[in-house]
């Protein structure tokens, strides 16, 4: 990722780009600051819809001259993390509840020189995750359940996320919190300042928003 250890990290979720002028989609959000693109895996299995096929994430990985992370929403995430070291994805994520054996998937991420990243439901506790935080070098932080653009943000996941914020550089960790779901300027603004790096940014802080260009400076200036 291209942003120095201050600054925020502003990442647009492609799925929500517009896929008929997808390449002028990723040179406009480039040119206007995007820090790198979060590119949505869904398999209609782990999560109800499907998104962004093998070769969509292949083009925008190999056309993107900023980093992409690939957030895997799909059950046994293990098979297929390869082929996105490949695509020469940055970041892979994978979901704890859809791998039975997720330090493996993990590690072996790790050992494609990729970096690691775990992304956690609101529904699964801190303590579910805390023994693999050591494995991450991101943890994505889920404020909406995960499938669908334009969800609302579930306060509840606030003090877990507090919680990932205060462990991700002590005690064997070092890894960097990014939210995904629902990144408002007001939510980026109040995560920000309890230590959240980085941001997903859908419909509820970039798209559909006028210029990308525009929102992206207000959103970095928060
Ligand atoms: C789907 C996916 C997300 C969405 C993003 C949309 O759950 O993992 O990355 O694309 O959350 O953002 P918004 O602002 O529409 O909620
Ligand atoms: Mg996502």
């Amino acid at each position: 990722m291209s942003a120095t250890s201050s600054e925020k990290l502003l990442l647009p979720s492609m799925m929500c780009a517009d896929f008929g002028c997808l390449r002028d989609e990723v040179a406009t959000l480039e040119a206007a600051g995007a820090d790198g693109f979060h590119l949505d895996l869904m398999d209609g299995n782990f999560v109800p819809n499907y998104g962004m096929g093998l070769q969509d994430i292949e083009w925008i990985c190999k056309n993107a001259t900023v980093p992409c992370d690939v957030h895997m929403m799909a059950a046994d995430p293990g098979r297929y993390v390869a082929k996105f070291a490949e695509y020469g994805a940055k970041v892979i994520y994978v979901h704890p509840e859809a791998d039975t054996h997720v330090a493996r998937t993990l590690a072996t991420i790790k050992e494609l020189g990729v970096k690691a990243g775990i992304a956690i439901n609101p529904g699964t506790s801190f303590a579910t995750v805390e023994d693999v935080l050591p494995l991450c070098d991101y943890v994505l932080a889920m404020t909406v359940s995960p499938g669908f653009a334009g969800q609302k943000w579930i306060d509840f996941v606030n003090p877990k996320l507090q919680k990932l914020v205060d462990a991700s550089h002590k005690d064997g960790n070092n890894y960097e919190v990014v939210v995904d779901g629902n990144c408002s300027p007001e939510r980026i603004a109040q995560a920000s300042a309890m230590g959240v790096k980085g941001f997903v940014l859908g419909t509820a802080g970039l798209f559909g928003h006028g210029p990308y260009e525009q929102s992206m400076a207000a959103l970095r200036a928060l």
